[in-house]
């Protein structure tokens, strides 16, 4: 079973260039609550690891280059970011990690509640068990 479920948006490209349209209740599976974006990450800096209890969300790079592990704590699985076209859904109780972000990386993220540390696990035993009760 694969981790990554992508999303494919479609690029309204003319000679001018790009443009991807995102839309409420048609381009990702929940109501838009947040949006944010990660940017500068700086060289050599890993960041997440943590997974949601309920959150879901939507990543797409829009620039540059980063890679995400994910883990269902039972599998892992590495996807390459580098597509403004495509969106990586990142389900509740999956353990996130992002890596080898390009200096010019922005990934865009659309997440289906505010932000809320509650309902982070920041510690991995405590996502394994929680996986474990189901
Ligand atoms: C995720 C991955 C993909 C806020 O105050 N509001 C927000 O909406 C967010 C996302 C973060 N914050 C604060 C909480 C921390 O003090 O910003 C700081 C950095 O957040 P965090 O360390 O959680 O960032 P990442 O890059 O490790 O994780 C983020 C999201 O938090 C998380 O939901 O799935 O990106």
């Amino acid at each position: 079973m694969t981790l990554a479920k992508w999303l494919v948006f479609q690029s309204l490209g003319d000679e001018r260039g790009s443009l991807v349209a995102l839309e409420h209740g048609k381009s990702v599976p929940f109501d838009i609550r947040r949006i944010y974006y990660i940017y500068h990450t700086e060289k050599g800096v890993s960041r997440g690891f943590h997974a949601h209890k309920e959150l879901q969300q939507v990543a797409i790079c829009i620039s540059g280059r980063c890679t995400i592990v994910l883990d269902d704590g039972y599998n892992k699985e590495e996807v390459l970011m580098d597509s403004p076209t495509k969106g990586l859904l990142i389900d509740s109780l999956l353990w996130r990690e992002m890596h080898d972000f390009s200096d010019d990386c922005i990934l865009l993220v659309l997440a289906s509640a505010h932000y809320q540390e509650s309902d982070y696990i920041r510690n991995y035993e405590d996502f394994i068990n929680e996986v474990k009760r189901g």
